[in-house]
């Protein structure tokens, strides 16, 4: 049994970072409303959970248990269809309504190796389920089969895109997201290999105007790169720029990083790039915790998202939110970077590499 103490701005609040970390089964056993004595003056309210989360006891349960409270409408993950439940594991076999302890214990073992690598709580039962649905009933106190077919569904839900193809079409491709997740550096990354290596004619443009740095930053890789570079200060000239640049295969286009928590400038660059045909790609760091990746992806899917790039693999060693990007974001992973290095550090998605990845340590 884990006992720990979860605070929030809000009750709800409390309780859904109980829920994350504990996941949906989690137990309230107490909850407190707490005031800090902040600069000399009372703080604000704050609201504590004290939650309990106790493995070994669900599973000997023969129901579904799920304590009020602990679950809210907002159920992440569509609920599996499959017959069987971790929760309770037994719930509707064996037909002799016993539970079988290496039965339970085998998926016990894997649904902990699935939530030591940051996959979430219900995301991992949701896979266990799918596993066991499709195994032979033989099977299901084979850890290392299980586990080799769940490497194996892993794969095949991590959706990727092939690297572009470059027919008659010119490609254009925008990178947006929050601040600091890479987006000019994996432009740069991208503008490299497929001018020097792929041969390609790249073309460069930058929105981001905000700050002279960042606009410089691209301008540097570009005389490096020897690539010709436009900057657009508005809507009309982000058109003009795109026209100056229709001789070019490729033209990759940065944007100034917006945090998800500011409406008003995501409204903005949903603004700046309405009419605009091109191909919309959401820049996520490895390092963002599930949670955010969930805001960053219903606030950024204002716009129409076509594939999500993954930068800084190298910045964590738990790789599980990959899974939680791809199955939330419903649209392929194109491209990976694994540091900051210019050209190399970058990867085009493969999904049994990254399944590899998730699973590798767990
Ligand atoms: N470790 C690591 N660092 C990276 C990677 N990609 C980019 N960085 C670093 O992250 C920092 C920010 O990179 P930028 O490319 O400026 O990020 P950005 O998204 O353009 O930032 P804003 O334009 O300010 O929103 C730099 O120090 C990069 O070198 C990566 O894959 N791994
Ligand atoms: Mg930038």
């Amino acid at each position: 049994m884990r006992v720990k103490k979860f605070t929030g701005k809000t009750i709800q609040e409390a309780v859904e970072n109980l829920r994350d970390e504990f996941g949906p089964d989690a137990v309230i056993l107490h909850t407190t409303q707490k005031r800090a004595w902040l600069w000399g003056r009372l703080g604000p309210k704050r609201y504590e959970v004290l939650g309990a989360f106790d493995l070994s006891y669900q599973a000997s349960r023969g129901k579904n248990r799920r304590p009020a409270g602990t679950r809210t409408a907002t159920q992440p993950y569509a609920p599996s269809t499959a017959p069987y439940s971790l929760k309770g594991g037994q719930a509707s076999t064996p037909a002799d309504g016993r539970l079988d302890p290496a039965w339970s214990e085998a998926v016990q073992s894997i649904y902990s190796r699935l939530i030591k690598v940051d996959i979430p709580r219900d995301l991992a039962a949701q896979l266990i389920r799918e596993v066991l649905g499709q195994a032979a009933k033989e099977e299901w106190n084979n850890e290392a089969k299980l586990w080799a077919e769940l490497t194996k569904l892993i794969a095949s839900r991590i959706k990727t895109a092939l690297p572009w193809e470059f027919d008659a079409e010119q490609k254009v491709v925008v990178l947006i997201g929050p601040t600091g997740v890479g987006k000019t550096t994996t432009i740069a990354k991208l503008a490299a290999n497929f001018s020097l290596v792929a041969g390609r004619k790249v073309g460069l443009i930058t929105v981001d105007t905000y700050r002279i740095a960042a606009v410089e930053q691209l301008k540097t890789y570009a005389e490096i790169i020897g690539l010709p570079l436009h900057v657009a200060y508005s809507p009309k000239e982000l058109k003009e720029g795109i026209a100056k640049l229709k001789d070019r295969d490729l033209i990759l286009i940065d944007t100034a990083g917006r945090s998800q928590n500011n409406h008003i400038q995501i409204a903005e660059l949903r603004n700046f790039f309405e009419g605009v045909e091109a191909e919309m790609h959401l820049v996520i760091s490895a390092t963002t915790k599930p949670r955010d990746v969930d805001e960053i992806i219903s606030v950024f899917g204002q716009l129409p998202i076509d594939r999500v790039i993954i930068t800084k693999l190298d910045e964590t060693s738990v790789y599980g939110v990959l899974l939680h990007t791809c199955e939330r974001a419903q649209v392929p992973i194109a491209f990976v970077t694994t540091g900051q290095g210019v050209p190399e550090d970058i990867e085009v998605a493969d999904g049994e590499r990254i399944a590899q990845l998730i699973l590798g340590d767990a």
